[in-house]
């Protein structure tokens, strides 16, 4: 089976700053399979699909949430594939509360955690992921560098 990457996000009003995760797969040619799940509104949707992830397919899982953002640790503790949590801006407090709940994660149940807003860059790690073991996908990310080396 083909390794797919999830992008899973807690609200469609997530959608505009998640987008840029599913257009980095998508220059890399890995497939996206982008829902909308919540820790909080949808636990058993979250739990039913991170417990079956693996088996799906998955090779790692991107999840993105904004203010009390439970979303990546909740996925983190019903699955063992990686989990790269994008802590998203608005609310009262403008990303520090999603910073902070995705972030501090409890010894033993790790999430990658990119920066507020930071949806290219959770992509990017993905594919550097899924590049240990895919030689074309480690050229893929040495041109994209290149390209971003300022001239
Ligand atoms: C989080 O709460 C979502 O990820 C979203 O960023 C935030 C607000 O959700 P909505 O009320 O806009 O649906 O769970």
């Amino acid at each position: 089976m083909t390794a797919r990457v999830a992008i899973l996000m807690g609200s469609p009003n997530d959608h505009d700053k998640m987008a840029p995760a599913a257009q980095t797969l998508e220059r890399y040619g890995i497939e996206a399979d982008v829902r909308v799940m919540s820790a909080h509104r949808s636990p058993a949707a979250v739990a039913e699909f991170a417990s079956t992830a693996r088996d799906e397919g998955f090779a790692a899982i991107i999840c993105g949430a904004g203010m009390a953002a439970h979303l990546a640790g909740a996925v983190a503790a019903q699955t063992t594939l990686p989990v790269i949590g994008v802590p998203l801006s608005g609310g009262a407090i403008n990303g520090w509360d999603s910073l902070l709940a995705t972030v501090q994660m409890p010894r033993g149940i790790p999430v990658a955690t990119v920066a507020v807003d930071g949806a290219m860059n959770a992509a990017l790690l993905a594919v550097q992921m899924l590049a240990i073991d895919n030689p074309d996908l480690v050229t893929a990310l040495e041109d994209h560098r290149s390209e971003m080396t300022p001239r």
